[in-house]
């Protein structure tokens, strides 16, 4: 049998810049005495962003979740909205703050992000918004799902929660759609311990959305709309402007590390990997997904999930179960029978990826995994 770690491998660690650095910019903060509503080090992270999305129209929150519900209520969306179920629950959370009906359809097998064709086939009179998410960072077809949302008059929005640092054709991939959130939380490729974004073409929306996330304040005397609490304050700030400065190693040692898992694990029979990505995409190896094929590999997901516990090695099951099973959403009508997104959600697992880990602990991993299997 082949030895356990000796300290736990999780399935992510944050990324954390030089202790003295941040202790530089925590003086800043202390001389300032400005800790949150739109302080200086926010100011200097936006502009950076800005530059890094290649937009002017963005906005910072507390986390991702509260974005994507602001976003949601600043455009307006209302009725039914069609998203997928394999997704963490957060994108239906913000859904059901808004008051809004998710109508859960089908994914695609080799990226899992939703099935433009399942989206048409569910378009009724009350359908407001299309909500896909590019999940592991995988793009979704934009092609086609902008096509039906202009064919329908539906918005697009996307939860990029995952999908940072990605491009599609060269464009970051938050200039895509109506409105795309990206998730800034510790366990993310890129982080500000936690925090959101909110990226949207139409500049319109950002005095709307700016004025949502601070309790609907538009000046000293005025609430114009029942906003809410979600700024994002100067720590998060300084954290995010320096994880922002390391992009290019992260992403090179991320990829690093997702290639040598692609090339030990491609011929182990019963493992799925998904399939290389498109030319046009630049990726940003979010997570390292693989499908396990019970019978072929000789062990269920669950089992591999359990017994890599035992060799110290804490995988995740994102996203199972699909969030239309979890109780709170149990009692949605769901017309679509979701066969890829359940296969996917039961044989799914996401092996540990993070700039600091090892090839040689990859390679650990896989020989564990591989040693598993019939
Ligand atoms: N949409 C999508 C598609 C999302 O995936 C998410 C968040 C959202 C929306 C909402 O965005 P936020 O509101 O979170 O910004 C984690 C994250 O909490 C969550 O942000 C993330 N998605 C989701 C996929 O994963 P958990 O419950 O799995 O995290 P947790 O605490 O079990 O952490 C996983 C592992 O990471 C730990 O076992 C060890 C490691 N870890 C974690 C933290 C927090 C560390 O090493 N250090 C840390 O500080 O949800």
């Amino acid at each position: 049998m082949l030895k356990p770690f000796d300290k736990p491998i999780y399935v992510t660690r944050p990324f954390l810049p030089s202790r003295e650095k941040f202790a530089d910019g925590l003086i800043e903060i202390w001389e300032n005495k400005w800790l949150t509503n739109n302080g200086p080090v926010l100011k200097r992270f936006t502009e950076k962003l800005k530059q890094y999305c290649a937009t002017e129209n963005l906005s910072l929150f507390n986390n991702g979740t509260l974005a994507l519900q602001i976003g949601l209520q600043g455009m307006g969306v209302s009725g039914e909205v069609i998203t997928t179920p394999f997704t963490f629950v957060a994108t239906t959370h913000a859904l059901y703050w808004n008051k809004i009906r998710p109508v859960f359809v089908d994914i695609e097998p080799d990226y899992y992000t939703l099935d433009p064709e399942k989206v048409e086939a569910a378009i009724t009179p009350w359908t407001s918004a299309i909500l896909a998410v590019h999940v592991y960072g995988h793009p979704c077809q934009h092609k086609a799902l902008a096509d039906i949302a202009r064919r329908h008059n539906l918005r697009l929005i996307y939860d990029a929660a995952h999908a940072f640092g990605v491009k599609v054709g060269g464009v970051p991939i938050g200039l895509l759609g109506d409105l795309s959130m990206f998730s800034f939380h510790a366990t993310k490729l890129f982080h500000a311990i936690e925090g959101g974004m909110l990226i949207f073409p139409d500049p319109g929306l950002k005095t709307t959305i700016d004025y949502l996330k601070n309790f609907g304040f538009k000046n000293e005397i005025e609430v114009v709309m029942p906003g809410t609490n979600a700024k994002m304050n100067e720590m998060q700030a300084l954290m995010g402007e320096m994880v922002l400065q390391h992009m290019p190693e992260i992403l090179a040692s991320r990829k690093e590390i997702y290639l040598h898992y692609h090339s030990l694990l491609k011929d182990v029979p019963g493992i799925k990997l998904p399939p290389s990505m498109p030319e046009v995409v630049t990726y940003n190896y979010a997570y390292m997904p693989i499908e396990i094929d019970e019978l072929e590999f000789g062990m269920s997901r669950n089992e591999l999930y359990e017994k890599l516990k035992t060799y110290n090695i804490f995988t995740r099951r994102y996203f199972y179960p699909l969030l239309c099973d979890f109780a709170c959403y149990q009692n949605i009508s769901i017309s679509d029978p979701l066969t890829v997104a359940r296969t996917v959600a039961d044989s799914v697992l996401t092996l540990p990826i993070y700039p600091d880990l090892s090839l040689e602990h990859v390679e650990c991993i896989c020989q564990i995994i591989s040693s598993l299997g019939d």
